[in-house]
């Protein structure tokens, strides 16, 4: 068994969820926090056997897109001559950041 965690995008969310619901696979949702944009995201975990990793891997490309995002109130050099000036900045926030973990044991009471 694996055990996905997958960080997706808040407007991706409902629809990733809906999938899987659609195709059987089990899934908890956690809300998260980007540690660079600081913005809200969604982590799924999701156990699933190991011959449906490659399945749960095309729904999630399928549902989720990167996007090009606008930030604000990041700070340029200068900040550290102790003067801060936000700076728009353009980022690319990926569709889905998968990791794929084994799973010692499961256990469902
Ligand atoms: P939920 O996803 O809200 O599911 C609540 C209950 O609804 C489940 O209880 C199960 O009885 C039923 N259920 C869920 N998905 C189903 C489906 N695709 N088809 C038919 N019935 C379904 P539990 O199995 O005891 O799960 C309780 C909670 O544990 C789940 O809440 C979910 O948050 C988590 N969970 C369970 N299996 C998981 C897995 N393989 N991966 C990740 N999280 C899991
Ligand atoms: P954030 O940390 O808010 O990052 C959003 C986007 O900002 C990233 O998109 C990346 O394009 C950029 N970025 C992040 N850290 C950066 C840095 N130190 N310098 C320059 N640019 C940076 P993604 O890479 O697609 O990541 C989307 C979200 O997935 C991340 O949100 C984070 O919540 C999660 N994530 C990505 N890689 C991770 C990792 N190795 N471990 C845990 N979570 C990760």
């Amino acid at each position: 068994m694996k055990l996905l965690m997958v960080v997706v995008q808040n407007k991706d969310s409902a629809k990733l969820s809906q999938a899987l619901i659609e195709k059987g696979i089990r899934a908890t949702r956690l809300a998260s926090t980007g540690g660079f944009l600081r913005m809200g995201n969604t982590t799924f975990l999701i156990g699933v056997e190991d011959e449906k990793v490659d399945d749960v891997l095309s729904i999630i490309r399928e549902h989720c897109h990167a996007r090009q995002q606008v930030v604000t109130g990041l700070t340029t050099p200068t900040a550290q001559l102790g003067h801060e000036f936000p700076m728009p900045v353009q980022v690319q926030v990926g569709g889905a950041t998968v990791f794929v973990l084994n799973v010692e044991a499961y256990h469902h009471y």
